[in-house]
């Protein structure tokens, strides 16, 4: 079976190669002026052809080009892991800012986070090519999915993503409950090290 992509495929590593570009770039860049980290790694995927098509079903949409680039905006996902809450902030200025790239969506699950505990800032935007997008436009647009977390928030989310395939157990609502308040545990240890880091900067 041919790609989901089809023949936009490269057009999708050449947009994640040119964000994940910049945004080491200024990393690189900031770090050189300032000796902090703007975040401590990032990475950055296509969705697999598999998961995209899975998607789609599971919204009951086609499994065409189509479907993947203009009705779903993660095929490209780029996910920063910074140290403390603060530099996310710091980071989403310069991501906002930066040329050839227009913020489309804005989800805050740091400030409101989702009712099973997810917290994450996440960003749609949509690169300007000069090559045709899946609607036929020149120049094109290309969505990504950004999403910004801390380490300890990175750490919850993967594992309650291995944990979520297991549906068939017992005691499934105080699972969740668990996992809320290892959530919201490690959501106040992120509060406390960044006092901790404010304490230390300002002695
Ligand atoms: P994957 O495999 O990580 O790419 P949708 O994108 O349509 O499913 P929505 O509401 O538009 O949903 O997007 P939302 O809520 O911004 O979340 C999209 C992505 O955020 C998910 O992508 C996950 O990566 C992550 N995410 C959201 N909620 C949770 C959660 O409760 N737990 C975990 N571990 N991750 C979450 P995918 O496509 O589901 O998965």
């Amino acid at each position: 079976m041919s790609s989901i992509y089809g023949a936009f495929e490269p057009r999708l590593s050449y947009v994640m190669t040119r964000i994940q570009t910049e945004l080491e770039s200024y990393e690189q860049l900031r770090f050189a002026e300032t000796g902090d980290h703007v975040y401590e790694h990032l990475t950055a995927r296509i969705k697999s052809d598999e998961s995209m098509r899975e998607k789609c079903r599971r919204k009951g949409l086609p499994e065409t080009a189509y479907s993947a680039l203009h009705e779903m905006q993660d095929a490209i996902g780029i996910r920063i892991i910074c140290a403390f809450r603060d530099d996310i902030y710091g980071i989403l200025e310069h991501i906002r800012s930066l040329p050839g790239f227009i913020v489309v969506e804005e989800k805050d699950y740091i400030r409101h986070a989702k009712s099973n505990g997810y917290r994450s800032y996440h960003l749609i935007l949509a690169a300007e090519t000069a090559f045709e997008d899946v609607e036929g436009n020149v120049p094109g647009h290309f969505f990504v999915e950004v999403q910004l977390r801390t380490i300890a928030m990175d750490s919850w989310a993967s594992l309650e993503h291995k944990m979520k395939y297991k549906k068939d157990v017992k005691n499934q609502a105080l699972i969740e409950a668990e996992l809320k308040r290892c959530a919201d545990e490690l959501a106040a240890c992120d509060v406390s090290m960044e006092t901790i880091r404010n304490l230390i900067r300002n002695s």
